[in-house]
C-alpha cells in the first residue's frame, strides 16, 4: 500500500510519464489505437465527432424517468435541468430533476444480479484476469458507510456559451448551465474495497467500467464507458454510491452503484459500474485521450492534461428570458459552485455589468457543492436586459469574463450574461 499513500501526483506530469510508458509499450491502451494517441501526440487540434449516441436498447428512450417539459431541456440522449425548475428546492436536487448525460442508454439492472468485479496487475497476487475479486450488492452494504453531499457536472456544462457569448462553435452537446445536480449520496469508499481486494504497492491507475452499451463514434466501437482515475484521487474521496438523496440509486444515475468523485469532471463518475481495473501500469481509454481534455490553440501542442476539477459557475434560478415588472421589487436567487472549493462570494449586476453588488450568501463555503444565493432586485426601465453573477472560490478563484476556448467546449467559466425582460 506504499503508492496508494504517496503524494498526489501532478497531473501533467503524471500525464506525460503515461504517455512515454505507452510509447515504450508500458501501458495498456484497450479500446485506443496507435494512430489514435499518435494523433494526440501531434495534437491536430481538430473537432471531434458529435456524440448522438446509439440506442443499448432495441426500442424505447435513452432514459428511463419522465422529462416533464417544465423541468427538462431533451437533448438526444441526454437531458439538461432547467433552472427556473431548481427555484424553491433545496440544497439538494431532488432526484426527479437532476440532469441526465447517457452516452447511450440507461440499462435497467437489478441489484440481486449486480456484481463488481475487480482485476488487473495491481492487485496482489492476481496474475492479471485469473483470480477477479468480487462484491456483491449485499457485499457492498455490509461495509461501513459513509454519506457526502457533492455536485455531478458535466465537462461540457456551458459550452452553447462559448457560441452565445463568444463567437466559437465547439464540437458537443449545446449544455447550457443545466447540466448539474447535487445530491446527498451514500455508499461505501473506493479505498475500502480497493484495500479488500488486496492492492499491491506498484498499483498506480483504477479504471471502472460502465455496464451501459459500447459507444460507437464515426462507426467505430469505442468500447463501453471507462476512464482511468489516478490511484491518489481513487483512495481519497471517491465512494462506490448506491443511494442518492436517500433513495436507492435510480436507474439513470446509475442503479445499482455508481462511482462518484467529488470534484472532477461528471465523465470520471462512472455509472451502472462493473468493474474495476487496477493497474501497476498506467491506463488509457477513449475519455482520458480523445475527450475530456482541452485542445485547441491556446493549450499544449498535444492537448492539455486529462481533466480532472471542475471548473467555477454561477446561475440564476430563472428561466433564459424571464420577464420582470419594472418597479416592482423582486428577490433574484442562484447558485455558484466550483471544482477547486467553496465559494466565499459572490457578485451580481443587473444592468449588463455596469455596477456590482454583493449577493447574501445562504450556504456556508464547502468544497464539493454549491453555495446558493439571493439579491434584491428593483427593474427600472422596460426594455432587455442581462443579469450577470460572478463567484469567487475560498481557493482565489473568480469567474473571468471571457473562457480560454477549447474545441470541444469544456471548462466554460466565464460570467454568463443570463437574458430578462423588463416589461
Ligand atoms: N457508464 C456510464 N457512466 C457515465 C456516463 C455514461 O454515459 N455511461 N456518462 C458520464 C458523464 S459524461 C456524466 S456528466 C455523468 C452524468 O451523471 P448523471 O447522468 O447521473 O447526471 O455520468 C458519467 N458516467
Ligand atoms: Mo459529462
Amino acid at each position: 500500500m506504499s503508492a496508494a499513500g504517496s503524494a498526489h501526483p501532478h497531473e501533467i506530469a503524471y500525464d506525460r510519464r503515461r504517455l512515454r510508458q505507452w510509447l515504450a509499450g508500458e501501458a495498456r491502451a484497450d479500446g485506443v489505437t496507435r494512430r489514435r494517441l499518435l494523433t494526440l501526440l501531434a495534437a491536430t487540434a481538430t473537432a471531434t465527432v458529435l456524440p448522438g449516441g446509439s440506442p443499448a436498447h432495441a426500442a424505447g428512450s435513452p432514459i428511463v424517468k419522465p422529462l416533464p417539459p417544465a423541468s427538462f431541456i431533451p437533448r438526444g440522449t441526454n437531458a439538461e435541468t432547467r433552472w427556473e425548475a431548481l427555484r424553491g428546492t433545496g440544497h439538494h436536487t431532488p432526484n426527479a430533476l437532476f440532469f441526465v448525460r447517457n452516452h447511450t442508454a440507461t440499462p435497467v439492472l437489478d441489484a440481486a444480479d449486480w456484481r463488481l468485479r475487480l482485476w488487473g496487475d495491481g492487485l496482489r497476487g492476481t496474475p492479471a484476469e485469473d483470480r477477479p475479486v468480487e462484491f456483491g450488492y449485499d457485499d457492498l452494504r455490509a461495509l461501513p458507510a459513509v454519506t457526502r453531499t457533492a455536485f455531478v457536472e458535466c465537462a461540457g456544462n456551458g459550452r452553447s456559451h462559448y457560441a452565445t457569448q463568444q463567437g466559437e462553435t465547439p464540437a458537443g452537446t449545446a449544455w447550457t448551465l443545466g447540466a448539474i445536480g447535487v445530491a446527498r449520496w451514500r455508499g461505501v469508499r473506493l479505498a475500502d474495497v480497493l484495500r479488500r481486494a488486496g492492492l499491491s504497492p506498484y498499483a498506480v491507475d483504477v479504471q471502472p467500467r460502465g455496464l451501459d452499451a459500447e459507444y460507437v463514434s464515426g462507426g467505430e466501437s469505442l468500447g463501453r464507458v471507462r476512464r482511468p482515475l489516478p490511484l491518489a484521487k481513487a483512495l481519497d474521496d471517491v465512494l462506490l454510491a448506491y443511494e442518492m438523496n436517500g433513495e436507492p440509486l435510480p436507474h439513470d444515475h446509475g442503479h445499482p452503484v455508481r462511482v462518484l468523485v467529488p470534484s472532477w469532471v461528471g465523465i470520471a463518475s462512472i455509472k451502472w459500474v462493473g468493474d474495476i481495473e487496477v493497474s501497476a501500469r498506467p491506463l488509457y481509454s477513449p475519455w482520458n485521450t480523445t475527450f475530456y481534455r482541452l485542445f485547441g490553440p491556446a493549450h499544449p501542442e498535444d492537448g492539455g492534461a486529462p481533466l480532472t476539477q471542475q471548473t467555477i459557475k454561477s446561475a440564476f434560478e430563472l428561466a433564459s428570458g424571464a420577464t420582470f415588472a419594472a418597479g416592482r421589487s423582486q428577490v433574484l436567487h442562484g447558485r455558484s459552485w466550483s471544482g477547486t472549493g467553496g465559494i466565499v462570494r459572490v457578485d451580481v449586476s443587473t444592468d449588463g455589468g455596469a455596477r456590482w453588488r454583493r449577493a447574501r450568501l445562504h450556504d456556508r463555503p464547502r468544497s464539493g457543492t454549491w453555495t446558493r444565493w439571493s439579491i434584491p432586485w428593483t427593474p427600472g426601465t422596460p426594455g432587455p436586459a442581462h443579469l450577470l453573477a460572478r463567484a469567487t472560490d475560498t481557493a482565489g478563484r473568480t469567474q473571468p469574463d471571457t473562457s480560454v476556448s477549447n474545441t470541444q467546449g469544456y471548462l466554460f467559466d466565464a460570467v454568463v450574461r443570463h437574458p430578462v425582460t423588463v416589461l
